[in-house]
């Protein structure tokens, strides 16, 4: 049968099911708004760093491109936390040292994708850009942005990989009523960069995702190769000071730095020129009830669903869906079929990490410094350690596992119930009821799958 499925979008999940698909022997056309980055060099010279999990990783392993990806890769095995006063402190993720999350290059991982799509045959359009889409005579506007000019393209269904902002979701919407909600964050962020010391190397710890957590907001920063670090600020946008409305001056933002994160600003030599250039920009979650049109156009990705950042999962979560569309396809009857069993599959997994992704960001920025938590974490270790195959931290369940975001959300709350409860009034584990706390745990989680290597 000759499909014409159009592929919208070539940003990181466009370009992996274009390979996908063109492995299978579709014909896939891919059109792309910007230009051929592999030409001119990615987002301006920019290191932009991504966070790689293990589930987004499977799916880049089992499509051939594991080697690849981790030949340029920074491991992060823990969180070094720079606290506002005393000294800097690592807390590892796990105890497994092959269990880390990996720092990635945007442009390199997408150079990859795009020339693997490109070898199993798939033609990627640049500088096409969906317009207009007549979903009754299954026609999609697509412009060529040098010079305007518009072909109309018949198909068989589009898939919309084509980010937050997605042309195809505006174009459903205008169709079919897709219940969009979006849920825009008070704060916003902006990067900065820290660059290689002066005989090169890393500046600070290279395998570790760093955290400057200060209650109302937080720093970041995630490692290049090059020793570079991409460093991200979070914080609200306007109301009582500090936020960015209050630091347009890069006078006002300096004097900010220098208050709040000293040891970071002296790493950053070009704080000024950075400061000016990048933009501040803005997060929301974005959830829809649809995410298809019979079998003439699915969303996937960013643009079926949007979320906040402090997961580090938007990625790894896209990935997952082209895995599952991918399969999808392969084994239903049509597309109707597919896409209607795609969302069935993705759209409870996807509210779960974007529930998730919320809660990072409390838990970031200010739950390390309550002893509160830190004796929960302590307790979740042990109970991890007594219940390998049963008690598994939720962080662990999301970054180093592939069990399902829902699942992982469903335990991670039962866990966390059981901790808050067993810890509650206490300073340390001295004459804890272990024995109850073993049975219910054996009683309410039961063992999860043994994955593969
Ligand atoms: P995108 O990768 O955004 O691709 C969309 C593509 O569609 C783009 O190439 C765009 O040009 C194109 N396009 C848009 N409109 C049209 C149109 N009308 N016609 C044709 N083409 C169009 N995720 C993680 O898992 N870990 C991280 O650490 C992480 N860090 C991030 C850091 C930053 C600064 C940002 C912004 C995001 C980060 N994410 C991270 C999220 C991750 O980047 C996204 O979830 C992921 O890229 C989604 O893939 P996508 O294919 O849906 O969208
Ligand atoms: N999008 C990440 C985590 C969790 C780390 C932990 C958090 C920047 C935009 Cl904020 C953030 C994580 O709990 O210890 N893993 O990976 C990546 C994160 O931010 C990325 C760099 C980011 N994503 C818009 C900005």
């Amino acid at each position: 049968m000759n499909r014409q499925h159009l592929i919208i979008g070539a940003g990181l999940s466009g370009a992996l099911l274009a390979l996908l698909l063109a492995r299978r022997g579709h014909r896939v056309d891919v059109f792309e708004r910007r230009a051929d980055q592999r030409i001119k060099g990615y987002e301006g010279g920019r290191s932009i760093n991504l966070a790689l999990a293990r589930r987004g990783l499977a799916v880049l392993e089992a499509a051939g491109l594991g080697p690849a990806v981790l030949e340029r890769a920074v491991a992060m095995r823990g969180r070094q936390i720079h606290p506002a006063r005393g000294p800097a402190a690592f807390l590892p993720y796990s105890n497994d040292p092959s269990e880390c999350i990996w720092s990635v290059h945007r442009g390199r991982l997408n150079h990859l994708l795009l020339d693997a799509a490109e070898a199993a045959g798939a033609r990627i359009h640049f500088h096409h850009r969906l317009g207009l889409v007549d979903f009754d005579g299954r026609r999609a506007e697509i412009i060529d942005e040098r010079d305007r000019h518009v072909r109309w393209i018949d198909f068989t269904s589009l898939l919309g990989c084509d980010g937050a902002g997605s042309a195809l979701r505006n174009a459903m919407q205008g169709h079919a009523d897709l219940h969009p909600e979006v849920q825009p964050l008070a704060h916003g962020y902006k990067e900065l960069e820290i660059p290689p010391a002066a005989g090169g190397g890393f500046r600070i710890a290279r395998e570790a995702l760093h955290i400057w957590p200060r209650g109302g907001y937080m720093l970041i920063a995630l490692p290049n190769t090059e020793g570079t670090f991409t460093v991200t600020l979070f914080l609200p946008h306007k109301g009582e000071p500090p936020c960015f409305e209050a630091l347009e001056g890069v006078a006002e933002a300096r004097a900010f730095f220098a208050g709040t994160f000293p040891d970071a600003l002296a790493l950053m030599p070009d704080f000024a020129a950075d400061w000016t250039r990048h933009p501040t920009s803005s997060l929301a979650t974005l959830r829809l009830r649809h995410w298809h049109l019979d079998g003439r156009a699915v969303l996937l990705g960013d643009a079926a669903h949007a979320m906040l950042p402090f997961h580090g999962q938007g990625m790894n979560c896209a990935f997952e869906d082209v895995a599952a569309l991918d399969r999808l396809l392969a084994g239903c009857r049509d597309s109707a079929e597919a896409f209607a069993a795609f969302e069935v599959e993705r759209k409870p997994n996807a509210l779960a990490i974007q529930a998730m992704a919320q809660e990072n960001y409390q838990e970031m920025r200010d739950a390390v410094d309550d002893p509160a938590w830190r004796l929960q974490r302590e307790l979740e270790l042990r109970l991890a350690e007594r219940h390998p195959e049963r008690f598994v931290p939720r962080y662990t369940l999301v970054s180093f596992r592939r069990t399902p975001y829902a699942l992982a959300f469903e335990r991670g709350a039962w866990q966390r119930a059981l901790l808050a409860e067993a810890t509650a009034g206490r300073q340390d584990l001295d004459g804890l009821d272990w024995t109850t706390l073993d049975a219910r745990i054996r009683a309410e989680l039961p063992p999860l799958p043994v994955e593969p290597a």
